[in-house]
């Protein structure tokens, strides 16, 4: 709990950004593909934007990437890591330490001792600070550019997103974004740019009719529901929920109490009669963070439904796209984005739809694997399985490895429950150990981690991360 240090560590750093900004440098802001990763690109570029400084943006899907444009670039350029490199250190240092870095990532990393003296690394985890729950990516940037200009706490919003759509509400009871992450959702009340409310948390609650936003709604995933307005309308009708009163669809906002419950309940109902673990409704109830200023009718109202959104861009190819409306752009790119984000609900969907029938579910001594060969298109992975932990359909005693062939290559994603972390689980530690061990890379969260490696290892690298896991759930 070093919010002190950590806020003391931000304006140290953003002390060394603004020299370097001073000296007129130009900047390479390299993030990460995932919903975090383009707010914190968004934040950064408006940051150095209202600076006056010349920079691009370009979103990286791995450490490779990082190196091969940072080694192609202008040697006075600086580059500017975020959401991905603190996990790297030891390489980036091999490979680029003679070139000025900035890293800002909340993903963990093996010693500080690596990064050379004149880098800038901002990293909730040098504080003690928790970086899988407390603050995410988009979270450190805004810190930094609310310190360098008191005009960026307009960007709070997207530091917000950012951290739901890395899932960070996920561990507090009733979802709620907590620490670090609370002290942004509050420059934002203040601002009149955000509205906290306790409701369901279905997308759209106040503007979207009922079955629509019980058929959009992905975090939690409700199995047969989610991506079905049919099934929604029939389930809906089955409790004798009016959709319309007189001709106007009617909206979640406008229940009564009553009513909330029956639908709470008989989702419950609904999903034991199933089979599914009717504890998945619990993740549905919780604050609802809604962006005052967006329009109604479009998916950037709910915090959670823009992250969701900005995933998509950056899971198909159109990261420039979330980047640019993360930074502000409407009209006809949120057009756009809207019909990405249509697709890849669709495509998203069908995964879950697989996956759920637990066909190719393996269970090992310590965990679940779930292969999806060339079926799992790689970067859905993360999502697929960060919305399967987030919706209690995984054995609570074992971590999730999801796994998918690209090419000769496995993209793995990890997601374990908070009780396992209690017990002593670090799936970034795992991933990382079990990686290197058959000549791969990984890295990340406590809870959430990834890792790539060859295909020919797939199978000893099962047995590695079942072996890790087993021996730090003993150790404790
Ligand atoms: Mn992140």
């Amino acid at each position: 709990m070093g919010y002190r240090e950590f806020l003391n560590l931000v304006n140290e750093s953003a002390d060394k950004l603004s020299g370097l900004i001073e000296q007129g440098k130009s900047f390479m802001i390299l993030c990460h593909t995932d919903a975090d990763g383009l707010s914190a690109g968004a934040i950064a570029s408006m940051l150095f934007l209202r600076s006056n400084a010349k920079f691009i943006t370009r979103a990286v899907r791995s450490i490779d990437e990082v190196l091969t444009s940072v080694q192609n670039m202008p040697r006075d350029m600086v580059a500017v890591l975020t959401d991905i490199g603190s996990g790297y250190l030891e390489i980036l240092k091999e490979r680029i330490g003679d070139r000025v870095t900035v890293i800002l990532d909340h993903h963990q990393f093996e010693s500080e001792a690596d990064v050379p003296r004149d880098w800038v690394h901002v990293n909730p985890h040098i504080c003690n600070v928790d970086g899988a729950r407390e603050i995410s990516s988009a979270g450190i940037v805004y810190f930094l550019a609310r310190e360098i200009n008191e005009e960026n706490t307009t960007l709070s919003t997207v530091a917000v997103v950012g951290a739901l759509g890395d899932l960070q509400d996920k561990s507090s009871e009733g979802r709620e974004l907590t620490g670090l992450n609370k002290m942004i959702v509050e420059d934002s009340v203040k601002l009149g740019l955000l509205k906290v409310v306790d409701d369901l948390l279905f997308y759209g609650r106040t503007y979207r009719p009922l079955h629509l936003a019980l058929a959009m709604t992905t975090s939690p995933y409700i199995p047969t529901i989610t991506g079905s307005e049919a099934h929604a309308v029939s389930f809906l009708s089955s409790l004798k929920i009016k959709l319309k009163e007189d001709d106007r669809w009617r909206v979640f906002a406008e229940l009564t109490e009553e009513e909330k419950k029956t639908i709470y309940n008989g989702l419950m109902k609904y999903l034991s009669s199933l089979n599914y673990p009717p504890s998945i409704v619990k993740q549905l109830v919780g604050k609802v963070y809604e962006l005052t200023r967006e329009e109604d009718w479009t998916p950037l109202k709910d915090a959670r439904e823009f992250a969701s959104l900005l995933n998509a861009c950056a899971k198909t190819g159109n990261e420039w796209v979330g980047i640019a409306i993360a930074m502000g752009s409407r009209g006809e790119l949120l057009m756009q984005a809207q019909k990405i984000l249509e697709e890849y609900r669709k495509k998203l969907s069908e995964v879950l739809d697989y996956v759920v029938k637990r066909e190719n579910w393996q269970e090992l001594k310590y965990i679940v694997a779930i292969d999806g060969g060339t079926f799992i298109d790689d970067r859905m992975v993360s999502s697929a399985s960060s919305i399967l932990s987030s919706s209690e359909l995984l054995p609570e005693d074992k971590p999730l490895i999801m796994l998918a062939t690209v090419g000769d290559k496995v993209k793995i994603s990890a997601r374990a429950s908070n009780k396992l972390v209690s017990r002593g689980l670090n799936l970034g530690y795992v991933m990382r150990k079990a990686a290197e061990n058959v000549g791969g890379v990984g890295g990340g969260h406590d809870v959430a981690a990834g890792a790539e490696i060859p295909l020919a290892k797939k199978t000893m690298f099962l047995a590695e991360v079942d072996n890790i896991v087993g021996e730090l759930l003993k150790s404790k």
